[in-house]
């Protein structure tokens, strides 16, 4: 389908941070690949004065989703290090909105909107259409945009500006996401005037 871009919408670049790229802490195979999109999309949001959302994954050093604490993953996106910093190359314009999530020690959270004020953004500013896109595609931008669904968003996942970190597991949380109401465009099916 093709889809404008109107009606005061949301852009939502969802963990574009360096341990989620090749090469970091927790490496989302080709993940850097959703920069250059992004940047499309970003570009235009900012020109037209659209909304543009980022988040962060940012843990403390014992978070409780590190391997040393039991949790499932190797150390990543502590907060204020390197590893938790956006990919250098993805631009980042003045007045952009950024939400860290997964703040609390004890506490994991995939979705945007868990633990933040993400919803309450949106809807001060009279949001009603998200686009998404990012990493990892069955961790936070699906969490992301299911959890924006039940809340009524309408959501375009832009979908060769996410990365997942498991073929399979992409395949599943497309899938999944689709059938939750989500609309899988490609960023050439977005009308960019
Ligand atoms: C994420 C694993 C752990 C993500 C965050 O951003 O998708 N994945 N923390
Ligand atoms: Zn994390």
């Amino acid at each position: 389908m093709r889809v404008a871009p109107v009606r005061n919408p949301a852009l939502i670049v969802v963990d574009v941070q360096r341990d989620f790229m090749p090469g970091g802490a927790l490496p989302v195979p080709r993940g850097d690949e959703v920069v250059a999109p992004l940047n499309v999309l970003i570009s235009h949001f900012a020109r037209e004065g659209f909304n543009i959302i980022y988040t962060r994954d940012w843990h403390p050093p014992d978070h409780v989703s590190f391997k040393q604490r039991g949790g499932p993953w190797p150390p990543h996106c502590v907060q204020g290090s390197e590893g938790a910093e956006f990919h250098p190359d993805l631009e980042v314009p003045e007045g952009a909105i950024i939400v860290s999530k997964a703040t609390d020690r004890d506490r994991d959270a995939y979705s945007g909107f868990e633990g933040t004020n993400l919803n309450e953004i949106l809807r001060e500013r009279g949001v009603r259409r998200l686009f998404v896109g990012g990493v990892a595609t069955e961790y936070c931008v699906r969490a992301t945009v299911l959890d924006a669904l039940k809340l009524g968003y309408e959501v375009f996942v832009v979908e060769d500006a996410i990365r997942g970190i498991d073929p399979e597991g992409e395949e599943r949380a497309k899938t999944e996401m689709v059938k939750e109401g989500a609309v899988l465009v490609r960023l050439d099916e977005i009308l960019l005037g």
